[in-house]
């Protein structure tokens, strides 16, 4: 048998069996290889999910950084909410009393340049003028059409400005004469209405307030307006004062103070007793509105639709 010729079969066998002992581990080798390919591949893949999220990011950053402060972002963020506020409660104290009309159905009023301005409201009654404080004489006077309800006016650079109710029209008046010297349409009703020295602002009874540019009147921002989380109806005639929007709410004998940062009531005046009620009854004065302010002197000016008198008052903080 020795001199047997060993068939290929036999000769691999032995071959096989003669292999060293690392022959099982060649075998592992069989397995290790597709597994590390497998980790290989998986890596590249996230590596590029990184790399791409990495990339989006920076494209927001970017978007960010070009974006000014105030200014809305067109990529349909949602920005951060503002951490509500609550709101600071004023009472008041009475300086000084000044005659008032108690026909002028008040809806308009502002301090400027030493003379109270006042717009005043009802068909066939509204008017624009403007008067000596300590007398409540006139100085000037026009009485608007019949068709007309006069509401809230602002003075922004030589011109006066006087909102309408429901006619969807602003008139523009010079200054110095009184003269009408144009107008203006808007949408919705019109309300209250002053400016922060960049914009105009327009209330028209909801809770939100509009921006308008003061030289197209074109609206250029909208303010919700919000009372711990919950949107506030019916601001009305309108002052901007020290950084804050103060607004009467209609109806009612208080005066909120809003961010227009992001709309959020910051303070509550309560102005409730500020007209005896013997004085309410006897010239049938209905509610508080009209809000001035004299930034020479400080004064925060108050009187109301029919009211008689007009108010000097400071605010006294009240402890909740
Ligand atoms: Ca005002």
């Amino acid at each position: 048998m020795s001199g047997k010729k060993k068939s290929r079969a036999e000769r691999r066998r032995e071959a096989r069996s003669e292999l060293p002992s690392e022959a099982p581990s060649s075998s592992s080798a069989r397995w290790i290889v597709p597994v590390v390919t497998t980790v290989l591949v998986l890596a590249v893949i996230v590596g590029v999910i990184v790399s791409r999220n990495r990339s989006t990011h920076a494209g927001v950053s970017d978007e960010l950084a070009s974006t000014q402060p105030g200014q809305s972002k067109p990529t349909g963020d949602t920005p951060a909410k503002p951490k509500k506020v609550t709101p600071t409660i004023y009472g008041y104290k009475v300086i000084k009393s000044y005659p008032h009309n108690p026909r002028h159905y008040c809806q308009g009023l502002v301090y400027h340049e030493g003379l109270l301005y006042e717009g005043t409201g009802h068909y066939g009654e509204s008017l624009l003028g403007r008067f000596d404080l300590d007398t409540g004489e006139p100085v000037n006077l026009i009485d608007l059409d019949a068709l007309y309800f006069g509401e809230g006016i602002a003075i922004w650079e030589d011109k006066i400005i006087q909102l309408t109710w429901k006619e969807n029209v602003a008139f523009v008046y010079d200054k110095k004469t009184f003269k009408k010297i144009g107008s203006f349409k808007y949408s919705g009703e019109g309300w209250g209405l002053t400016h922060d020295g960049t914009h105009l602002i327009l209330s028209d009874g909801t809770p939100t307030l509009r921006f308008l540019d003061p030289k197209s009147y074109k609206v250029v921002r909208r303010l919700t307006v919000k009372d711990r989380g919950r949107s506030l109806r019916n601001l009305n005639e309108l002052e901007y004062i020290n950084g804050e929007i103060y607004a009467n709410i209609y109806q009612t004998d208080q005066i909120v103070r809003i961010s227009p940062k992001d709309g959020q009531v910051v303070g509550w005046i309560d102005l409730t007793g500020l007209l005896p009620a013997a004085q309410r009854r006897a010239h049938q004065s209905e509610v508080l509105n009209g809000i001035a302010y004299d930034v020479e002197k400080k004064r925060l000016l108050v009187t109301g639709k029919y009211w008689p008198k007009l108010y000097h008052i400071e605010l006294a903080e009240r402890k909740r």
